[in-house]
C-alpha cells in the first residue's frame, strides 16, 4: 500500500496530542514529521509529550521539531497548562527515556525540509495557528506545489470562542493567535479542508464519552484516551468558555476516514486586524474552502476507540 504522506503541526492541547496518537495508528498514513508551536500549550511539555507518544505508540520513527514562532494574542495559561498533564501521564513515562529524534531546525524550516525531501506531495494537518506554514511559504514559496492540501482546525462562521478585552468575540482562537498568518495562507492557492468551531458541535466531551472509555480501559490505548481527557472540563448542563470539544480529533479523524463528515465549498476570507481580528467571514470574493458542516458522532467515537484499541491492545 502506498501511504499518504502527512506532516503534522500542533499546539500541544489535549486534543492535539490525542490527534498525534491517532495519526500514528492510521494504516494508510505515514507521518513524515511533527512540529509543535507553543500556542495552546507550553513548548517543552508539548514537545516531550509528542516524543513520548511516538515512542510508546508508533511502529516507525518520526522526527520532531520545536517552533520558534510567537503569536500576537497569547492563549490563556489555564488552557496551556494542560500540556503538562499529558506529559506527566505514567504510561508515557514508564520507560524513562525519550528516543524520538529532535530536529535542530525550527518548525517552519523543518516543514520546508520535510516537504522538499518527500518525493510525493505532502498533506499538511494543522491543529493550531498557521504561523509556521505562513513563515515556511514566505521563505520557500515553491513548496506550495508540493502541498497536496491543508487540513486545518480553525475559524468559525457562527459564534467565536475568543473572550478577551479589545476583541468583539467573533473569532476562533487558532486564527486569533496569529490572524496575519491565516490571512497570508488564504492568499495562496493551497486547497483547504476546514474544520471550524461549529463543525465540532456534535462532538463535545461528555461524561457519557468518558464512561465509554472507562469501560474499555483494559485496552491501554483506550485508557490513554480516558487519562488524557480527565484533565479537561466536559459538557454537563450548559456550555462555558472552558467546555472541551474534540475539535482537533475530529479534524484528524476526517482525514483518516473521509466519510465520517460532510463537506461543502464556502468562499471566505480572514480579517487580519482590528477588533474582529481573526474572524473568518463568508465572502463571495474570498477563497473557496471545503468546510465540514456535519458529522455522525457515533461513527466518529467508534472510529476513535477502534484506533485506540489497535494502538495498544
Ligand atoms: O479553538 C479550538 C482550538 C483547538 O485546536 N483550541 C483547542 C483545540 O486544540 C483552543 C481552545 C478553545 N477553547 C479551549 C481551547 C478550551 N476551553 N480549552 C483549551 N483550548
Ligand atoms: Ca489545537
Amino acid at each position: 500500500m502506498t501511504k499518504r504522506k502527512v506532516y503534522f503541526n500542533h499546539d500541544g492541547g489535549v486534543d492535539d496530542l490525542v490527534s498525534l496518537f491517532m495519526l500514528l495508528q492510521m494504516e494508510d498514513v505515514e507521518v513524515t514529521g511533527v512540529s509543535i508551536i507553543p500556542a495552546d500549550g507550553y513548548l517543552e511539555p508539548a514537545t516531550d509529550a509528542s516524543r513520548k507518544i511516538i515512542d510508546r505508540f508508533s511502529t516507525y520513527q518520526v522526527e520532531v521539531s520545536k517552533s520558534n514562532s510567537r503569536g500576537k494574542n497569547p492563549f490563556p495559561s489555564d488552557w496551556r497548562i494542560h500540556s503538562f498533564y499529558v506529559d506527566a501521564l505514567p504510561i508515557l513515562n514508564e520507560s524513562g527515556t525519550m528516543e524520538a529524534p529532535l530536529s535542530d531546525l525550527p518548525a517552519h524550516k523543518h516543514l520546508i525540509e520535510t516537504i522538499r525531501k518527500t518525493e510525493e506531495k505532502t498533506i499538511l494537518v494543522f491543529t493550531g495557528p498557521l504561523t509556521d506554514l505562513s513563515r515556511a511559504l514566505e521563505e520557500a514559496p515553491e513548496i506550495e506545489e508540493k502541498i497536496e492540501k491543508l487540513v486545518w482546525m480553525g475559524g468559525t462562521f457562527e459564534k467565536g470562542n475568543v473572550q478577551e478585552p479589545e476583541h468583539d468575540g467573533t473569532a476562533e482562537w487558532n486564527v486569533y493567535w496569529d490572524p496575519e498568518a491565516a490571512y497570508q495562507v488564504w492568499q495562496t492557492g493551497i486547497e483547504i479542508d476546514l474544520v471550524a468551531l461549529e463543525s465540532t458541535n456534535k462532538v463535545p466531551l461528555t461524561p457519557a464519552v468518558r464512561n465509554r472509555w472507562a469501560k474499555e480501559r483494559c485496552y491501554e490505548g483506550v485508557d490513554f484516551l480516558g487519562n488524557c481527557y480527565s484533565g479537561v472540563p466536559p459538557l454537563v448542563y450548559s456550555e462555558t468558555n472552558s467546555t472541551y470539544y474534540l475539535w482537533d480529533v475530529l479534524t484528524t479523524a476526517a482525514l483518516g476516514r473521509e466519510e465520517l463528515v460532510k463537506r461543502k465549498v464556502v468562499k471566505c476570507s480572514v480579517i487580519p486586524d482590528g477588533p474582529s481580528q481573526g474572524r473568518t467571514v463568508i465572502d463571495p470574493a474570498g477563497k473557496p474552502v471545503n468546510l465540514v458542516y456535519d458529522t455522525d458522532p457515533d461513527a466518529f467515537f467508534s472510529y476513535l476507540t477502534e484506533l485506540a484499541k489497535k494502538a495498544a491492545p
